[in-house]
């Protein structure tokens, strides 16, 4: 039975593949961090107690952080491949924390690394880091491919930009079997609540439930090339079952802004908006309303406003990403697409809204998660 490590286990991502793995009959182990709360919601459907027999998902504490915790459980658990999603993933965080940001997601990499080196396991354990396509921020090319220069935006990128060039120097150095996926965003319904499409998925349910009044967004102009999780994570294991480790691009090849994805989030509402104004003064009114889903809301109500504070210090405009490669050398396709992502997104955002209103009908108090400041 193969044995795979998984960083970043109950991530969005690593939850998936998680799943993926045991489907494929994989031994999984997975590394989490130590939180005040349960920080495993992702992956509680597939926890296994450790009191029975011949359990296949096992969890470890560890960070990232900590060098001698990632050598022990490399040591103890031997994998065939290790996937590396852990990182502090936010970008607009990372302006905030930039150091700890470069401390996980660059010197991250290189632990695990070293550590698979100095256990002896570099002819052994295949390895996968988690690369993206913030690498090619101010963008040089479109659309952007494995050869198109980088030009990082973000406390974020640059860090990932280490843990990129670290994952091909163990490569080249060591012969190690170690690649990049350089994912193009990817999203669902277990995305984290800050990201864009799930603060839009889940800020318009709740709005149309009446527990929130207004979203207010950045930069609606962004463009991104937005995929669905499960088809990225499936990319990312057929990357390490090639002959020779390389690295690919994942993405759709397709792209669309902001405020479309907010378009097609109301309108899985039954909900059509009206934008008006421009930059930071753009705001969106209720034009009309089909169905029962937003029992809350009347025609002519500003639902989506501009927060100057959700802009970036540097932005990433644009982002398209040509996949070709990973057709042609692994024959993969993506098999859902963003529209469909969204209506899959925004079903799971409403039945959560619709419980919060009930119970909060019949007397319960029911708080509601919110950002932090402005990220
Ligand atoms: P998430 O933010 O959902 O998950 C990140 C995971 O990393 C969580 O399990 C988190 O733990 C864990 N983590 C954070 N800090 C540490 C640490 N110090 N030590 C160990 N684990 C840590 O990210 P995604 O699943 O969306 O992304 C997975 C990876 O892919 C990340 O590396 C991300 O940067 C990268 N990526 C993501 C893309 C996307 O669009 N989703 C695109 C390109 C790359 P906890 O649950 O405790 O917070
Ligand atoms: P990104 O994802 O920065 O591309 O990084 P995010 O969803 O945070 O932002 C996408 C774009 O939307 C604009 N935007 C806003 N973003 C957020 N979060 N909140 C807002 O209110 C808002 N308004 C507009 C942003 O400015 C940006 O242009 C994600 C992460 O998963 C990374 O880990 C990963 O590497 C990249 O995708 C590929």
């Amino acid at each position: 039975m193969k044995k795979a490590l998984i960083t970043g286990v109950t991530g969005q991502d690593g939850s998936y593949l998680a799943e993926f793995l045991l489907a494929k009959g994989y031994e999984v182990h997975g590394i989490k961090r130590r939180a005040s709360l349960f920080n495993t919601q992702r992956i509680d459907h597939i926890y296994e107690d450790p009191h029975t027999e011949h359990q296949r998902f096992k969890l470890h504490y560890g960070d990232l952080a900590d060098s001698s915790n990632l050598t022990r459980i490399l040591q103890e658990v031997q994998p065939d491949e290790v996937y590396n999603l852990g990182a502090q993933s936010h970008v607009a965080v990372s302006f905030e924390v930039p150091e700890y940001t470069a401390d996980v997601d660059a010197m991250g990499t290189l632990r695990l690394l070293e550590a698979i080196r100095f256990l002896g396991l570099e002819k052994k354990t295949r390895f996968y880091q988690a690369s993206t396509s913030e690498l090619y921020g101010l963008v040089q090319e479109i659309p952007q491919k494995e050869t198109t220069p980088f030009h990082p935006r973000s406390p974020y990128a640059v860090a990932k930009l280490y843990a990129y060039w670290i994952t091909v120097n163990y490569r080249e150095a060591y012969g190690m079997y170690a690649c990049n996926g350089i994912l193009f965003n990817h999203e669902s319904p277990r995305r984290g609540e800050t990201f864009v499409t799930r603060k839009i998925t889940r800020g318009l349910a709740n709005i149309a439930q009446g527990i929130e009044t207004r979203l207010y967004m950045g930069n609606l102009d962004a463009l991104r090339d937005w995929g669905h999780a499960k088809d990225y994570v499936r990319m990312q294991w057929m990357m390490l079952q090639q002959d020779q480790a390389e690295d690919f691009v994942i993405a759709t090849g397709v792209q669309y802004s902001v405020r479309e994805f907010i378009q097609w989030a109301a309108a899985e509402l039954g909900i059509g908006l009206r934008f008006d104004g421009t930059g930071v003064e753009e705001k969106a009114y209720v034009a009309s309303i089909e169905g029962d889903r937003a029992p809350a809301l009347k025609v002519g109500d500003c639902v989506v406003a501009i927060d100057h504070r959700y802009f970036r210090p540097a932005e990433v405009e644009t982002l398209l990403g040509d996949p070709s490669k990973a057709k042609k050398v692994l024959g993969w396709t993506p098999e859902i697409t963003a529209q469909e992502m969204c209506a899959e997104m925004v079903a799971a955002d409403l039945r959560c809204a619709q419980r919060t209103a009930f119970l909060k009908s019949h007397g319960h108090v029911v708080p509601v998660a919110r950002e932090v400041g402005a990220l």
